[in-house]
């Protein structure tokens, strides 16, 4: 048998104590909380909020990250954090961003405050979704981060509309009639890159520059922006607490969960291009609750088409954009790193004398 390579975590540990603005502050969630070993939650909460420093309000779904940090009397946050119902994320933390607005609009407070959701793929994919658009659709100030284990973890794995083909479930289960879940992934990210909110990205916590670049790029763009990270869970995917971060790296190597970015549904970047993707086996192998899939090639190749489709979309929105962008006299990358207010400055006149005024 081949010797495994020991994988320990050290780059992010490193990574968050040297690129963290606010250190040594203490992390937004504070050991104690009650989370499986080898969940991806707390890596992604703590990388994303320490980038927003304390000056922040966050609010969580009903679910694995509530139930495990806010049981009465205890707390694990160390910043000021809603507990918001299953359905209901985008709506409160919307409310609580426009009733700031009319506070700092009387003079009552001054300083700058910035509003994340944190949520679930239940909260967001399938029950939280209308108050999710509505939130993107008013262009409120907020970023909202769904956490995405793919299931409802914390009522002992449902599927979810994020849920992919051929996985097992409680409510999916495998047997002779049905084997896992029948129906593809929702694709959250396309939809919510069709709202043509200011920025729309998905991410991976194995990636973690790539990721709080992200984070501090939705810092500095006003208006909604919305991240998908994918997280693995430990008690549902089956996976070993060890392999966390391996089976998450190799879901972007094997084009499972490309990294890319959007703004205002117009430029569309890919982060990450394996030259040579891993096969997707790979991945499903390490997920106990997946790999009877391996065995069944009808399954498999639905799960290739779906992915390799998506990926060659990506692509083409990447060569549209490139075009669009030199069009406008830039190139993409600089359209990407410039600041949000620049790009309305720079980009958004030409952008409408180039696409309707022409
Ligand atoms: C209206 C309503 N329906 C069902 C539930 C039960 N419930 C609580 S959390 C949860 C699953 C949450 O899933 P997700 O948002 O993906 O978060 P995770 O548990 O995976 O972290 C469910 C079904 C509830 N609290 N409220
Ligand atoms: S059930 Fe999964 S998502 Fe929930 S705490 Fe455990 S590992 Fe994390
Ligand atoms: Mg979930």
């Amino acid at each position: 048998m081949a010797k495994r390579k020991k994988f320990v975590n050290i780059p992010v540990l490193t990574h968050l104590a040297e690129e963290s603005h606010e250190w040594p502050y203490e992390n937004p969630l504070a050991p104690g909380h009650r989370m499986c070993p080898g969940c991806s939650i707390p890596p992604i909460v703590n990388m994303a909020l320490l980038e927003y420093g304390k000056d922040v309000v966050t609010g969580s779904n009903t679910g694995c990250l509530e139930v495990t940090t806010g049981v009465f009397p205890y707390t694990a946050w160390t910043v000021p954090w809603i507990h918001v119902a299953f359905e209901n994320n985008a709506a409160v933390l919307s409310g609580a961003e426009a009733a700031y607005r009319a506070f700092k609009k009387k003079g009552k407070i001054d300083k700058e405050i910035h509003f994340v959701s944190i949520s679930g793929d239940g909260g967001t994919y399938d029950i939280g979704f209308q108050a999710l658009s509505g939130a993107a659709e008013r262009n409120h100030n907020m970023l909202y981060i769904c956490y995405n284990n793919e299931g409802y973890q914390n009522t002992g794995y449902q599927r979810s509309s994020a849920t992919p083909i051929g996985a097992f479930t409680k409510t999916t289960p495998v047997g002779s009639k049905i084997v896992g879940k029948e129906e593809k992934r929702k694709d959250l990210t396309l939809i919510m890159a069709a709202h043509e909110i200011p920025y729309t990205a998905q991410a991976n916590p194995f990636n973690y520059k790539d990721f709080t670049r992200k984070i501090r790029k939705s810092k500095d763009v006003k208006g909604f922006k919305f991240i998908n990270v994918l997280q693995s869970c430990t008690l549902s995917w089956r996976t070993k607490p060890e392999d966390a971060f391996r089976v998450l790296k190799l879901a972007t190597e094997s084009l499972y969960w490309p990294l890319y970015e959007v703004i205002e549904g117009k430029f569309w970047r890919i982060n990450v291009k394996p030259s040579k993707p891993k096969p997707i086996e790979d991945y499903i192998a390490m997920q106990p609750r997946w790999r009877h899939v391996l065995k069944m090639p009808e399954i498999l190749d639905k799960i290739k088409e779906e992915i390799y489709t998506k990926w060659d979309f990506l692509l083409r929105m990447e060569k549209l954009s490139k075009e669009l962008a030199e069009d406008l006299g830039f190139t993409l990358d600089e359209i990407f790193e410039m600041s949000w207010d620049e790009y309305q400055e720079k980009v958004k006149p030409k952008l409408k004398e180039k696409t309707y005024l022409s």
